[in-house]
């Protein structure tokens, strides 16, 4: 296995409307989960990839967990919750450019997810354990059980990638700013979003944030700074790689966890750091294009297709 990851991924309900979703009366249903996200995105590009979570014992369980398989990703360390549903979560367009997200998630099935839930061979089968801030953000059960998968990843050899992934709705500013700064410290490789680091260390330059997760004791940091590109540290270099230009924006959630798969498919891949910052840009770019969380991410020809084109043009 090249990479595994865990956490909660919901049902994803989009009204075709605009506006409030009271006024809805019609919906798309997707599925979406950053920690799926990210392994549907690897899965894409040809890589080996597991997901661990729990799901309700319920229709939309069924949907998560065939969706999830019918993209490549290893399920075999799903494990089902006859007590808890499936989560929900709703993308409301308020106008054209303003979306708000709203979670049916609390005591969910993934947020029962328990560290005997892990298995240490499983986690050990994989060069790269990947997490995020949301598993711990769940409940108290999930934070410990992120704890210890990173724990099998670290005494088993296997790299620990940590996104944070803030999600501000579900857990006070204080228990998060915690959380996050210790599960920094404790990854190999860390991708904030500039806002993140900031909302961890407080306001400052890239290069300083980014020295801040070194020092903190990541070995690779890559810092993303929107659209504009991102910015990478490691011991043997530093320095920025631009975004790849997107003609419209569709929609921009998931656009952080299409990064994190480009990414962790050049890392997989040995490339330098900045080629795999270049793949991280390009899929999030690629992602935003396309209605839904994971339906943008691409196919390793489509990406190689993309950046190509941009290169030409940008000639
Ligand atoms: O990263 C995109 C996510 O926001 C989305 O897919 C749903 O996991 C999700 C969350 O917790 O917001």
């Amino acid at each position: 296995m090249d990479v595994v990851t865990l956490g909660e991924t919901m049902v994803l309900f989009t009204p075709k409307s605009s506006g409030l979703m009271r006024y809805a009366g019609d919906f798309s249903t997707k599925i979406a989960g950053a920690e799926s996200n990210v392994a549907i995105g690897l899965a894409r590009l040809g890589k080996q990839v597991g997901w661990i979570s729990r799901l309700g014992n319920d229709e939309f369980g069924e949907r998560i967990r065939n969706f999830i398989r019918g993209e490549g990703v290893d399920v075999s360390q799903v494990t089902v919750d006859d007590t808890a549903a499936t989560g929900l979560y709703f993308k409301e367009k308020l106008t054209p450019g303003e979306l708000r997200l709203n979670y049916y998630r609390q005591g969910s099935a993934a947020s029962r997810m328990a560290a005997a839930d892990i298995d240490e061979a499983y986690i050990a089968g994989a060069n790269f354990l990947h997490v995020t801030g949301i598993t711990p953000a769940l409940s108290e059960q999930c934070y410990e059980t992120v704890l210890t998968a990173i724990q099998y990843a670290k005494r088993n050899g296997v790299t620990v990638v940590f996104d944070p992934n803030l999600r501000r709705k579900l857990w006070s500013e204080e228990r998060a700013r915690k959380v996050l700064q210790e599960l920094s410290a404790q990854a190999d490789i860390v991708l904030p979003g500039i806002d993140e680091a900031e909302f961890i260390f407080g306001k400052a330059t890239p290069e300083i944030l980014a020295e801040n997760f070194y020092n903190n004791g990541a070995n690779k940091v890559i810092l993303k700074l929107g659209k504009q590109g991102a910015y990478y540290l490691s011991a043997e270099s530093s320095g920025f790689v631009k975004g790849f230009p997107v003609e419209q924006v569709v929609d921009p959630v998931g656009a952080g966890d299409g990064f994190a798969a480009g990414c962790l498919s050049g890392i997989v891949d040995g490339l330098a750091l900045p080629e795999i910052v270049r793949r991280g840009n390009a899929v999030g770019a690629m992602v935003t294009m396309v209605d839904g969380d994971v339906e943008g991410l691409p196919e390793i020809n489509r990406l190689n297709y993309f950046m190509n084109k941009i290169e030409r043009e940008d000639v």
